[in-house]
Formats: structure tokens, C-alpha cells, sequence
């Protein structure tokens, strides 16, 4: 493995030897390391480098040029902020893309990152971070983005998968989650309901993150304020709602959100408000009036739609999410579906939290 990783860096203009990596285990879909060089003066330095998932991420080459748009016009508009700096290849790529798969390279970022949000301060910069991430996209072209997995929040698609792979059930392994599917389809009208209003033409297109777990925003040490939003490969045409139910599903969870015991799963509703508080500061002004309404049954309907697409990965085999045991899929999706009911019971309490928070920063973000 050091050598192949040596050969592929080796392709990236990067100066210095070589020495080491370490496999960073983060995301569910993509392998990443960490590389450390020997400068020529004799220091060390650190780049990750990563291998896209071309399973999950069919049009890479795509990816990289929505990248490269978006994290230019965030950098035109604040210059001193950091940034991932994607290295070039000879050919002056931003990637290498052989009979080894698909690579970049990147610089390291000193930080810290968090998976629990046992620190309201962490959390509710996280919320800031990824709601100034959409306010500084919303006057980008959306048609100039590449849907680049298309469908991706499309709960309706999910739905449709999933159930297509129940019926060919190619190994078997229906009958033991026809509890899971049964609630799953039961649920069906009400985690579409965002994919619906946006398709009747409520919800305008804008450009997503579409991926904001809380450990996709580096942290710097000590002052835990928000440095960079990180994993860019699901930035594409999406909705705003996306965003904030995908972190509100991760991040409001008491729980990993592969928690074997769902009796512990439970909605830490100061998170909530944490996360609501910092993205609404920075997001209050774009929010067209239907938006504001879906806020709410977001966290729901992604950790819906996440557990359709948990389960259909189980009923095929696991081709698409990294598991660490065999039953790794079915345990993420059960904990999902203990946790959609749990959203469910504190719509009511949410919706009036952001409602609030919508009304106290209206009209207060200036550029
Ligand atoms: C995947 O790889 P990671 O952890 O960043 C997935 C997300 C899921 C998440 C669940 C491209 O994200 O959509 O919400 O796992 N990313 C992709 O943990 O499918
Ligand atoms: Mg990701």
C-alpha cells in the first residue's frame, strides 16, 4: 500500500520524500489518508490524500469542476478565509484518474473535528458554518453546478430503489427486515412530502452542500470556531432543507447514527436549537416563506430517506456504504427508523424554535 500510495502522489506536485501515511476512517464512502512529506528544508507536512468512491460517484471529473467553481467564488468573496488547494497533476488536473481509480491531493488542515455534539458551541458553529456555506452560494448560477449524482435527495427515487431491490430480493434477505420495510413504506407520503413540494414547483433550486454531517466542518483547536466546510463531492443543485434535516440527523441523534440499541435513541433538542440558532443567523434573509416550513419535518425525512438507503444497500449487499460487520447496514437502518420517530414526536417544538430564531435574525446579515 505505501508504495502504490507513494506512485500516486508521486503524479501531484508536491516537493519533498515521501514518508508515511495513515488511513483516516471517517467517511462512509471514500478512502482517505493522510500523507506525510519531507520537505527539501527538512520539515514535515502533512496532505490528504483521497480515493473517490467511482461506485457511489459516477461523474468525478464533474465533481472536481463544481469544486473548483464553488470554492473559487467562496474564496473571491473572503480571500483570508482557509481553504482546501486541490494540487495539479503535470497535465494541470486536479486529479488523477487511472486503472487505480480516481485520486486527489490536498492540503492538510490543522483542526479539530467533532462526531458528538456534546459542545453547544461546537454545534451551533457548525450551524453557522454550514449556513453561511449557502449564503455565500445562493447568488451562483445553479444551472452552472453539474448534478453530478442525480436524484441524490430525491426521497421518491430512494423509495423507488429500495422497493425495486425488495422485489428482486437477490439474496434473500427480505423476510428478515420486513418489519424495518414495512414501517419504511408505511412512512412513505410523509418523507417524500420535500421531494413533492419541490417537484409541484414550492421549493426553489439552490446550490447544496447536501452532505453536512458535523464532522465535515474543520475546527480550529482551542477557540472551536469554524475554519472550512469540507467534503465536496455532494455540492450540487439541492434544496436548503437538505441541509439542515441531513445535520439535524446526525447531529441532534444522542446516539451514533449506527447505534445498536435503539432504547437510546433519543433527539438532544439543545443541539437542535444550537444548530438552528447558527444556521438561521446566517440563512434567516434567503428563506423563501416554504422553506421555513419544511425546516422543520426535515431531520425526519432525511433519517427517512437515509434508512430506505441503508436497507437497500443491506438487501443487495452492501456494494455502496463501508461496513464494518456484516449486519452493519440493517443495525444503521434500524437506528434511522427509531430516530424518525423520535423527530416526529418534537416536530411542533422545532418548527417553533426556528420560527423564533428566523425572527430574531431577520434582517440583521449584511455583506
Ligand atoms: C455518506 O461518506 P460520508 O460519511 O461523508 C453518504 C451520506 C450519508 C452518510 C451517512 C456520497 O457520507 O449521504 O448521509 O454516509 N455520502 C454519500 O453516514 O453517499
Ligand atoms: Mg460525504
Amino acid at each position: 500500500m505505501n508504495e502504490e500510495l507513494k506512485r500516486i502522489c508521486d503524479h501531484f506536485d508536491v516537493v519533498g520524500e515521501f514518508l508515511s501515511y495513515e488511513e483516516i476512517k471517517n467517511g462512509n464512502v471514500n478512502h482517505t489518508y493522510r500523507v506525510e512529506y519531507l520537505s527539501p528544508k527538512g520539515k514535515q507536512k502533512s496532505y490528504i490524500l483521497q480515493k473517490v468512491n467511482t461506485y457511489a460517484f459516477h461523474h468525478p471529473v464533474e465533481i472536481m469542476e463544481n469544486i473548483d467553481l464553488i470554492t473559487e467564488h467562496i474564496h473571491a468573496k473572503q480571500p483570508k478565509r482557509t481553504a482546501l488547494h486541490f494540487h495539479h497533476t503535470p497535465e494541470g488536473k486536479t486529479y488523477l484518474f487511472d486503472e487505480s481509480g480516481f485520486w486527489r491531493l490536498f492540503n492538510y488542515i490543522e483542526s479539530d473535528t467533532f462526531n458528538d455534539c456534546e459542545n453547544l458551541t461546537v454545534v451551533r458553529n457548525a450551524g453557522e458554518a454550514f449556513g453561511e456555506f449557502q449564503h455565500l452560494l445562493s447568488d451562483i448560477d445553479v444551472q452552472k453546478v453539474y448534478d453530478t449524482t442525480p436524484g441524490f435527495h430525491d426521497t421518491r427515487m430512494r423509495y423507488a430503489k429500495m422497493i425495486a431491490d425488495m422485489k428482486e430480493d437477490p439474496l434473500g434477505r427480505v423476510a428478515e427486515v420486513r418489519e424495518e420495510l414495512d414501517f419504511l413504506l408505511a412512512e412513505q407520503d410523509r418523507a417524500c412530502q420535500i421531494t413533492d413540494l419541490y417537484n409541484a414547483g414550492a421549493l426553489p433550486l439552490r446550490v447544496a452542500h447536501n452532505d453536512t454531517k458535523i464532522n465535515n466542518v474543520l475546527f480550529e483547536k482551542d477557540t472551536h470556531k469554524a475554519l472550512v466546510v469540507i467534503d465536496l463531492d455532494t455540492i450540487m443543485p439541492g434544496l436548503i432543507s437538505h441541509d439542515f434535516g441531513d445535520a439535524i440527523r446526525y447531529a441532534t441523534n444522542v446516539v451514533a447514527e449506527d447505534c445498536p440499541d435503539c432504547d437510546k435513541v433519543a433527539v438532544n433538542m439543545d443541539v437542535f436549537r444550537a444548530f438552528a440558532d447558527g444556521f438561521l443567523s446566517q440563512t434567516a434573509d434567503i428563506l423563501t416563506e416554504r422553506e421555513i416550513d419544511t425546516l422543520a419535518v426535515s431531520g425526519y425525512v432525511l433519517a427517512c430517506e437515509l434508512a430506505t438507503r441503508f436497507l437497500d444497500d443491506y438487501i443487495i449487499g452492501d456494494p455502496y456504504f463501508h461496513i464494518g460487520y456484516p449486519t452493519h447496514n440493517l443495525v444503521r437502518t434500524r437506528c434511522q427508523i427509531a430516530f424518525a420517530k423520535k423527530l416526529l414526536e418534537k416536530q411542533n417544538e422545532m418548527d417553533a424554535i426556528i420560527r423564533e430564531c428566523v425572527q430574531k435574525y431577520r434582517g440583521t446579515k449584511h455583506e
